[in-house]
């Protein structure tokens, strides 16, 4: 209608009229062709992506709700995976994934583990706060591991997106090839193995220190001299604490050394077992080389180990845990100053 009323206005001649129809409907012609082949080019590559070890992302969800004056929420979404490498015997995996933000690594997810599977079905989301200042330098790192309930937990492949490429106005929807992981910035900070075995009738937690392996060295000669700290807190506040003896100049220490505390069946919900590792010196200060806390609000591995105890009484659950910065640790935790006059006064 209106090109009629353009036309008329001006008073072209017939013959350009339908030229100029014919001219539009080829155009229209044309776009058609080109959606159509668009739309089947996309659809054969998302088949060819969804080959050999890939994680789909449902994606890196990045929503820019602007709560506080320059932080950004970031959702990652962790979908499903498809022909994960198998890392057990029988040829299927455990797998689960860890998600978090490179550098700044204060919060890590975790999902759940799914047993004997090489195509899990995840489909869970974990929320972060970014800075619009660290932004541009964050990486989203999403590591898929093999659980092993006595063993260390096997590396399957990993997937990084870094935040300054990504598209802020769509919600991305992805698969994506899983990598070898890059050793460089994540700092391996070694595992440590102990046990867990609580008697809700006696109110007894026994924590048996049993080794750890490939700590960092902190002294000269590649060694540490590590020893570990167990401490128990009550509503985040630190509560006891009790120390292993020092293995001299190494890094995978054998220690065994059992501990047993005080927990009431009413208190156990409200406790954290943190457990941490120090290189003793003799003539500087201790330092911190590693760090991990059980309880009911652990996530991932922590959170597991101790809802086996719970859900075992009587019986000692032993699990390997990979270590963590004390910084990481303790800005979750947020521990707060030590309960006063210890057990004199029942809590
Ligand atoms: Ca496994
Ligand atoms: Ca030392």
């Amino acid at each position: 209608l209106t090109s009629n009323i353009f036309v008329c206005s001006l008073a072209v001649p017939d013959w350009a009229i339908y030229t100029i129809i014919a001219c539009v409907i080829l155009l229209i012609i044309i776009c058609c062709v080109c959606i159509c082949v668009k739309c089947c080019k996309n659809k054969k590559q998302k088949q060819n992506l969804k080959k050999d070890g890939k994680i789909n992302l449902p994606g890196l969800f990045t929503k820019s709700d602007k709560i506080l004056k320059n932080v950004f929420q970031l959702t990652v979404g962790i979908k499903k995976a498809s022909n994960l490498k198998a890392m057990d015997i029988g040829g299927t995996s455990d797998p689960y994934v860890k998600v978090y933000i490179c550098p700044d690594k204060s919060k890590t997810y975790e999902t759940k583990v799914f047993r004997r599977t090489l195509n899990p079905v995840f489909n869970e989301r974990f929320t972060f706060s970014i800075s619009k200042s660290s932004l541009l330098k964050s990486t989203a790192v999403m590591k898929v591991f093999d659980f092993n309930r006595f063993g260390k937990h096997d590396i399957i492949g990993e997937i990084r997106v870094q935040l300054s490429n990504v598209d802020w106005n769509h919600v991305i929807e992805e698969w994506q090839d899983l990598v070898e992981p890059a050793k460089f910035e994540d700092e391996e900070l070694g595992d440590i193995c102990f046990s867990l075995r609580y008697v809700p009738t006696a109110g007894k937690l026994t924590v048996i220190i049993l080794e750890a392996r490939n700590l960092k060295s902190m002294d000269v000669g590649g060694y540490s001299d590590p020893y570990v700290k167990v401490q128990l807190a009550l509503d985040k506040r630190k509560w006891k604490k009790r120390k292993t003896s020092i293995k001299k100049k190494t890094v995978n220490p054998y220690y065994n050394e059992s501990f047993t505390f005080d927990v009431s069946f009413e208190q156990i919900q409200r406790v954290h077992l943190v457990i941490s590792v120090w290189d003793h010196d003799k003539v500087t200060k201790n330092d911190a080389m590693g760090k991990i806390f059980l309880g009911c609000d652990a996530s991932g591995n922590q959170l597991r180990h101790w809802a086996d105890m719970l859900s075992n009484p009587r019986r000692p659950v032993a699990q390997w845990h990979s270590l963590l910065t004390a910084a990481q640790v303790n800005s979750t935790l947020r521990l707060k100053k030590k309960i006063p006059l210890l057990d004199k006064f029942p809590v």
